[in-house]
């Protein structure tokens, strides 16, 4: 599939330090520094039924952090993003409000490139949609099934968790716990046949009214989490660096992804790392397409704010944490970016280097984007002489700051 424009990266004067960041399935923040040649970046993409909301981008530009931190520390970056094109979220959506889903798919994810684009996040290098990636995913499914993995209930193949030794190891989660996300997150532990209430569909057999392909298994369509793990595994191979989502993906999403993996490539963990934002809530509850309390980016775009405002509204929050969307904040990001601008187009200003250092150290430590924006507020201050503290004596200030608020934190000023 076609991704987005890439933004220009500025080069900076210097390089960036190494990586951290905070590893779900460790705990702990942990060394991300690529194994190869280019950092390996898995982000889970959209399923395209819906416009792009603060939440999704939130996540997005959270590992865009880490995308333009890797560059900036000197790797090449190859980053690989899936839509989920076809799955039931979509399929039902669509039929409630009379579109083909085809159409509605399309749609939606060229909402997200204008949306991504418009943000400014590097887009991946492979932007592959589930459809499209049909054969990947049989092609696993038969590796899995002859690796002893696969069984039929009715028309649908499930993937047995216990083929897996290392399943449970990425969200480190109880069974209780997990069973509950299971059956709010896309699972069926309740259907009967099944050999573990936590084996997940693979393949879907074909159902009245339902898009379906050819396999050698019976006509069908793929399960969520093989789409993830045939793409990844396919564009990055195993043992790739980083695996990213929001943090509602952690259970059961992940673990089923790198188990399918896992059980393939016996010697090397699906990913190295496992890094997950928080979720943004609007109106006291987590932002989400099915309960419909989204603040849309395309909405803020259309009633003429600036993305760049956007961009920094939501950088303010660590991508980490879980946090409410109030509506000012834009606004309160919009005054901020006019300070910013305004201190830039002073050409000279207070000493740039140190706040480099600090805006690439702050990222450097598990994307730590509020930390790098509150040293380019203390700059912005300092030249701007709040409270008489002006020391604007770098005659090449605004041009630095300029680029590693470009390079780093992705915003144009
Ligand atoms: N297509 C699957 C992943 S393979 C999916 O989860 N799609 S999604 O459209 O529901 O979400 C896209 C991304 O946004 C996922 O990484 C998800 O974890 C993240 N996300 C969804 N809602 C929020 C939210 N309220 N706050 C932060 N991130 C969110
Ligand atoms: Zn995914």
């Amino acid at each position: 599939m076609r991704a987005w424009e890439a933004p220009e990266i500025p080069a900076l004067p210097m390089v960036g330090p190494a990586v951290r960041l905070h590893d779900t399935a460790s705990g702990a923040l942990v060394a991300a520094t690529p194994s190869g040649d280019a950092g390996r970046l898995y982000v889970c993409g959209i399923t395209p039924y819906d416009a792009t909301h603060l939440g999704h981008a939130a996540t997005y530009l959270g590992f865009d952090l880490l995308n333009r931190a890797w560059r900036n520390a000197g790797h090449a970056v190859t980053y690989v993003q899936n839509v989920t094109d076809v799955d039931d979220p979509l399929l039902e959506r669509a039929d409630r409000v009379h579109v083909d889903w085809m159409e509605l798919a399309e749609r939606e994810t060229e909402l997200f490139r204008a949306d991504m684009q418009a943000l400014r996040v590097v887009p991946p290098a492979h932007y592959i949609g589930a459809v499209e990636s049909i054969p990947l995913v049989v092609e696993m499914i038969e590796a899995l099934d002859a690796a002893g993995a696969i069984y039929r209930v009715e028309t649908d193949l499930y993937y047995s968790v216990a083929a897996d030794p290392a399943f449970g190891d990425e969200s480190g989660y109880d069974r209780d716990t997990m069973l509950t996300l299971f059956g709010e997150r896309g699972g069926d532990p309740d259907r009967p046949g099944k050999r573990d209430p936590l084996d997940c569909v693979v393949w879907r057999g074909e159902r009245p009214g339902e898009p379906s392909w050819p396999s050698p298994f019976g006509p069908g369509r793929p399960g969520w989490h093989i789409e993830c793990a045939a793409i990844a595994r396919q564009y990055l191979g195993s043992g790739f660096d980083v695996q990213g989502g929001g943090s509602d993906l952690v259970f059961p999403h992940h673990e089923m992804c790198a188990g399918h993996a896992q059980v393939l490539d016996r010697d090397a963990p699906f990913a190295r790392v496992y890094s997950h934002a928080g979720m943004v809530a609007y109106d006291g509850e987590k932002m989400s397409k099915s309960r419909g309390n989204l603040v849309f980016v395309s909405a803020l775009r259309n009633s003429d704010i600036d993305p760049m405002a956007i961009r920094l509204s939501l950088l303010r929050h660590h991508f980490r944490s879980d946090w409410e969307w109030a509506d000012a904040e834009v606004f309160t990001a919009l005054d901020d970016l006019a300070e910013w601008r305004r201190a830039i187009a002073l050409g000279a200003g207070a000493p740039a280097e140190p706040v480099v250092h600090e805006v690439l150290a702050a990222l450097a430590d598990d994307l730590d984007a509020p930390r790098a924006t509150a040293a380019i507020d203390r700059w912005v201050a300092a030249t701007l002489g709040v409270d008489g503290l002006a020391d604007n004596s770098d005659p090449a200030a605004a041009a630095t700051i300029h680029r590693v608020v470009d390079a780093a934190l992705g915003i144009a000023l």
